[in-house]
This record gives structure tokens, sequence and C-alpha cells, in this order.
């Protein structure tokens, strides 16, 4: 079982109040259709997620150009890590449903720092 399960109803989940400025958030970069925030986990120093402004729950919800969206800035926030951590690698990692592993029901996408020896499976961040 996930440790934690966001059941909101669709536009009050807590990343549709971080798109709002209604709860805090380490934003790190937004634009029209994105939202780039630090994960409130930090699984590894920089650990990111990026999420569609708009409430759509899985990959299946976004339009195509909401995806593209997310794709860009996912890399954006990548060149980003890179710079910022000098990492030895970069997992970008997406869950859709619960089935997928997918705890908060609102579509974002991890950006994770990597490091030789990190510790964590390469599939991070379930088996
Ligand atoms: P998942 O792929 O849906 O399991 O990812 C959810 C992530 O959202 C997880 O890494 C949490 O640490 C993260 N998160 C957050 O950054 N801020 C929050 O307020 C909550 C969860 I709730």
């Amino acid at each position: 079982m996930p440790m934690f399960v966001d059941t909101s109803p669709p536009g009050h989940c807590i990343f549709c109040k971080i798109v709002a400025g209604e709860i805090p958030a380490a934003k790190v970069y937004e634009d029209d259709l994105t939202i780039a925030f630090m994960d409130i986990g930090q699984v590894n120093p920089g650990h990111v997620l990026v999420a569609s402004k708009r409430h759509a729950v899985t990959v299946l919800d976004l339009t195509a150009e909401e995806a593209a969206a997310v794709m860009q800035t996912a890399q954006r926030i990548a060149h980003a890590a890179q710079q910022a951590f000098a990492p030895d690698g970069i997992t970008l990692f997406q869950a859709n449903g619960a089935a997928g592993g997918q705890t908060v029901f609102h579509f974002h996408m991890h950006v994770l720092p990597r490091h030789e020896g990190d510790g964590m499976a390469l599939s991070w961040p379930r088996k």
C-alpha cells in the first residue's frame, strides 16, 4: 500500500493548491501549462516534480500540448540539475494510477538526480 493516497476531488487536490499558491511549495519553474517544485520527500538532493497546472490525473488525461510542455519542462529541470548537482545520471519517473505506483492523483513527473552508489534501485521508487 502507498503511504499516502490523495483522494481529493478534482481541482481541490494538494497539487492544485500548490498551483493556486494556496499552500507553499519550493517552486523552481513555471510556465502557462506546467509548474516545477521541490518534492517534499527529496529522495536525493535536487528531486523535483513537474506537474501540469490543469488538474489532470494521469498521462491519459493530458492534452498533447500539455504532454509536450511537461517533457520540455522536465528537460529544463534536468539541465539545471546537471549544472547544480553534477549527477552521474538522471531518472525521469512518472506513475499513473494506484496500480502504476501513483500516490498523488494529479499528473506529475519526477526529475531525480542520481549518483553512482546512491543505493536506489534503478527502478526507483518502486520495485
Ligand atoms: P507519486 O509518483 O504519485 O508517488 O509521487 C508523489 C510525490 O509527491 C512523492 O514523491 C511525494 O513526496 C510528493 N509530495 C510532495 O512533493 N508534496 C506534497 O505535499 C505531497 C507529496 I502530499
